[in-house]
């Protein structure tokens, strides 16, 4: 499983004052931090201001590429600031295509944003969400994925291989028998559609104390229903060694070496 480093968000208080201040110290700190952790592709988030968004967009990914050469996550609601963040990523020789994120079932998104994914050459992440709103269930799911998929491979002669989905995890506090459907659709997305998913794996625990526990079962339970990407803070311990531990059970680390590896570099405890 790809695991993208969550921490360069906005809604983070003190990932937002830092970039009012243009604190390259903090970002590239931060940064850091994540690929230590392992991650394997760094989200970033300018916010949900729109102008801030635009001004921060372009800074924020060089300061970032200074420190790495991980593939970057551009996540935003915004077109212009997709464009912006695809136009400042330097695809360097040892670094993978970026990844937008997101685009939905919604016209004017996919209209405004696939282009830009073919042009730039990217990966995206569709949420599984239309202009009715979330689905229900799991079939509701696949059905709004089955659309994304034919209008982004025909229309926009975007790879299946590019296209990550994001099913939509509820919070299990107010929507107990959603994390079954949702489970339920990884499953059908990738034996009907054979897609790829992705899935921001906080969103389960929202509203719940001890939240690294409810976010670190849940993870394990994704293993094992084959999700391809999640959405983490790659810091947290509990999350790694479920991580480590879940994908030697399932057979996804040969011969355990990254279980064993991660051991002897005291990360499982
Ligand atoms: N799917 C997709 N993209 C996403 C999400 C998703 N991007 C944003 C989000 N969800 C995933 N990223 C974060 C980043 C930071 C935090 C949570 C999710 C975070 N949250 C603190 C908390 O919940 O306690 C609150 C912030 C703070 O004040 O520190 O840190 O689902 N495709």
């Amino acid at each position: 499983m790809k695991i993208i480093g969550e921490r360069i968000n906005a809604t983070r208080k003190s990932v937002r004052e830092a970039m009012e201040k243009k604190d390259i110290g903090f970002i590239q700190k931060e940064i850091v931090l994540q690929v230590e952790s392992c991650a394997n592709l760094i989200d970033v988030n300018c916010g949900s201001n729109p102008q801030a968004e635009m001004e921060n967009i372009e800074w924020l990914i060089k300061t970032v590429q200074e420190v790495t050469n991980l593939p970057l996550v551009i996540d935003s609601s915004n077109p212009e600031v997709i464009e912006i963040g695809l136009k400042s990523y330097v695809n360097k020789s040892n670094t993978g295509r970026a990844m937008v994120n997101s685009i939905t079932a919604e016209k004017e998104k996919i209209e405004r944003i696939l282009p830009l994914v073919k042009k730039y050459n990217a990966d995206v992440i569709a949420l599984t969400i239309e202009e009715k709103g979330m689905p229900e269930n799991a079939r509701e799911r696949v059905d709004i994925a089955k659309r994304i998929l034919d209008i982004a491979t025909k229309d926009y002669g975007i790879s299946a291989d590019n296209i990550y989905f994001d099913l939509l995890v509820r919070p299990v506090s107010t929507e107990p028998g959603q994390v079954k459907e949702f489970l339920e659709s990884i499953g059908l997305v990738k034996q009907s559609l054979g897609a790829k998913t992705v899935c921001g794996l906080s969103n389960v625990s929202f509203g719940l104390p001890n939240r690294s526990l409810l976010n670190s079962t849940f993870l394990a339970m994704c293993i094992s229903a084959g999700l391809d990407a999640a959405i983490i803070d790659p810091t947290d311990k509990n999350m790694m060694a479920v991580l480590r531990a879940g994908e030697a059970l399932i057979g996804k680390d040969e011969y355990c070496m990254n279980y064993i590896t991660s051991h002897r570099e005291g990360k499982l405890s």
